[in-house]
């Protein structure tokens, strides 16, 4: 079941993607306890591009791709990276290395997290960017669980979180905008809010940005044009305009984290 939800993520068809939502989404005793991780996924080497640069960067932007993405930049991501280090010098980007298959949110948190406690312990002025597309956002937001104590060096340290299509984006948030930085979509729910972890309270606040375009089936939950449109919205993030709004957001937060 979760393989067919996987698959509809990345926009196979319409009958496959009501099969997933009418077993996993409608239905009131959809569980965690149905969705299995891969057996015979490995975890994966530590990161060779920021081991193999030179000591320390003013930041790292660590970019989670979502489901069924080539480990390298996402396009929903990679515009907003790329502005970033454009504007602020002394930066660098990290693709959080993980399968990116069916339901391996943990791997990529488990290597968000080595890759910013490796920095903190290595580079201690260190400051870092974390974006998420889809299941990238999840990751993100299982990795921020670690981050959650306002007064320690790792919240300190993460100056901006970024999320695209994030399947368990919470309403009413402040984080919250739509596809041009409106509130078409601030009230309601992922898909997923109640089968993965969602980003922590503290961590829904003005350093985050959760952008949800709307009718985005993934983060904007079911709905009549949710449904006409099925996958396409959720595949639109890496337009211009998109990467714009990211990279604003993310050059505001890190300037004051670098001030
Ligand atoms: C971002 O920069 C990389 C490296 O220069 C380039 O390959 C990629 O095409 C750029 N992507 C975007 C969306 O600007
Ligand atoms: C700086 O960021 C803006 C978005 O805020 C972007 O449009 C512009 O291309 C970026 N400049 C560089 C040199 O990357
Ligand atoms: C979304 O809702 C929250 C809570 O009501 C609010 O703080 C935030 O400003 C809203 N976002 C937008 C873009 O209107
Ligand atoms: C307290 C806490 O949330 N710890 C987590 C830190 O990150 C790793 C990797 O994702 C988790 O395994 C820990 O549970």
């Amino acid at each position: 079941m979760i393989s067919a939800w996987a698959r509809a993520l990345v926009g196979a068809g319409v009958a496959t993607l009501l099969m997933a939502l009418s077993t996993s989404t409608l239905s009131a005793n959809a569980s965690p306890v149905l969705l299995t991780r891969l057996g015979s996924v490995q975890e994966v080497p530590i990161d060779l591009e920021a081991r193999a640069s030179p000591a320390c960067a003013e930041y790292v932007v660590i970019a989670t791709r979502g489901t069924f993405e080539a480990q390298g930049p996402t396009p929903a991501l990679s515009g907003m990276t790329n502005y970033t280090l454009g504007n602020i010098t002394g930066g660098i980007a990290y693709q959080t290395v993980y399968p990116a298959g069916d339901w391996t949110h943990q791997l990529g948190a488990d290597d968000i997290v080595r890759r910013i406690e490796q920095g903190l312990t290595d580079c201690p002025a260190q400051k870092y960017v974390l974006l998420g597309y889809s299941q990238g956002a999840t990751a993100t937001a299982i990795a921020l669980y670690n981050y959650t104590d306002i007064n320690s060096a790792g919240y300190k340290a993460i100056a901006a979180v970024v999320v695209v299509g994030n399947p368990a984006k919470r309403a009413n948030r402040i984080s919250n905008v739509d596809q041009v930085g409106g509130s078409w979509t601030n009230g309601t729910n992922g898909v997923y809010i109640k089968l993965v972890p969602t980003i922590p309270d503290v961590w829904y606040s003005t350093k985050t940005l959760d952008v949800c375009w709307a009718d985005d089936l993934v983060c904007n939950g079911l709905n009549f044009f949710s449904v006409i449109n099925l996958m396409i919205n959720h595949l639109l993030y890496k337009v211009a305009s998109v990467q714009n709004l990211g990279a604003a957001h993310i050059i505001k937060q890190l300037k004051i984290a670098l001030a």
